[in-house]
């Protein structure tokens, strides 16, 4: 009678220490999956268009990529790069009411420089270099999902 006591005890704390590893394996796996929400999915990127070499003569290059969709919050924040060995400029033609249009432009983008706008107002935006009249390009801007 005595001896069968000690059985189920020790059954017991070997439960209690696989409900404590399950636990903690939990724990790790809840922390990845923020971790991953906050830094992977919504840390702000900056989207770039590059001007590449020999933009400024080769009339079948343009900005690249000419044409974006960009979403607000996520990477609406525009770095124009220009690593041709010219200048160029970024000039907008059209924008969403209420965008002025010299504030988001750049009338002397020199050889090997960038310049980085922020486009918080939904709608389309096209812009051009205004020394080389095949450069055109088209922004997209989409509100957050
Ligand atoms: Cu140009």
């Amino acid at each position: 009678m005595s001896a069968a006591t000690p059985t189920p005890q020790v059954a017991k704390r070997g439960m209690g220490k696989i409900v404590a590893v399950v636990i903690v394996i939990i724990i790790i796996v809840a922390a990845a999956g923020l971790y991953y929400a906050y830094y992977g999915m919504s840390k702000p990127t900056t989207s770039t268009i590059n001007i590449a070499n020999g933009t400024g003569t080769d009339q079948s290059l343009n900005f690249n990529p000419s044409s974006i969709t960009v979403v607000i919050g996520r990477n609406n924040t525009i770095q124009f790069a220009n690593g041709d060995s010219t200048l160029h400029t970024v000039t907008f033609t059209s924008a969403p009411a209420g965008v002025s249009l010299s504030s988001i432009s750049d009338s002397s983008l020199s050889a090997g420089s960038s310049f980085t706008i922020s486009l918080s107002i939904a709608g389309t935006y096209q812009y051009h270099c205004s020394i080389h009249s095949w450069m055109k390009g088209t922004i997209t801007v989409v509100s957050g999902y």
